[in-house]
């Protein structure tokens, strides 16, 4: 008899056991259930312009013997970029109009993301080109052996509006900094351009930086 009590005393704390372990079974599943679909939610959630293009790496200019030379430190794995779209075929740029002219920095432009705007401009010795930071992280540094020789070019600061009077007649090729792997660039001729060769020669060199928008430079250069 007391035997029987003994056994049947047990009989509810394995009710109890069996309980708690298929309660915590059927938690666990249930969990690992919601979190497989919360991350196939997130692997279709849709990637804003903005977020894939933050900026990203780092561009310093590097002053070597007689030529300035541009070299990407740490550059980080780049993520999956969409290319921007292959221009239309390219329209010759006419010769802006007046003695001052307007060069914004934009993340979105009308010839894609992280451009100058206009990216190619025509102006006559002696003009004034005002970059303008219409949005922010941006800067405009001329690109020393880009330029007509005997030329200074400039350095812009981060993040601020500054003016660059050019006297010398030729090409300037320039670059945003930070996006210069996004081939942020921008051309400005000033009267002839007399340097146009030696312009397509070094932008060969240019473009190992770019890490997307391979094509954009020369789109540019065809425009002259
Ligand atoms: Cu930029």
């Amino acid at each position: 008899m007391s035997d029987n009590n003994n056994k049947s005393d047990y009989r509810p704390w394995i009710w109890i056991i069996v309980t708690s372990l298929f309660i915590t079974f059927m938690t666990v599943f249930v969990l690992q259930l919601t979190k497989d679909m919360v991350k196939k939610r997130a692997v279709r959630k849709i990637v804003t312009v903005e977020e894939r293009l933050e900026p990203f790496g780092r561009i310093n200019l590097v002053t070597s013997e007689e030529t300035l030379s541009v070299k990407n430190i740490e550059q980080p794995d780049l993520p999956e970029q969409k290319e921007d779209k292959v221009l239309a075929p390219a329209m010759k740029v006419e010769l802006s109009a007046g003695p001052e002219h307007t060069i914004r920095m934009l993340n979105v432009g009308p010839t894609g993301t992280m451009v100058f705007d206009p990216a190619v401009i025509k102006v006559s010795p002696g003009d004034t080109l005002n970059f303008e930071v219409t949005d922010m992280a941006h800067n405009s540094t001329s690109i020393a052996n880009m330029i007509p020789s005997g030329s200074e070019g400039w350095v812009g600061q981060m993040n601020q509006n500054f003016s660059v009077t050019l006297d010398a007649e030729g090409i300037y090729v320039y670059q945003c900094d930070p996006h210069l792997m996004m081939a942020m660039v921008g051309i400005i001729q000033v009267g002839d351009a007399v340097n146009l060769e030696e312009i397509k020669k070094n932008s060969e060199n240019l473009k190992k930086n770019f890490a997307m928008n391979s094509d954009r430079l020369d789109s540019y250069l065809s425009q002259l």
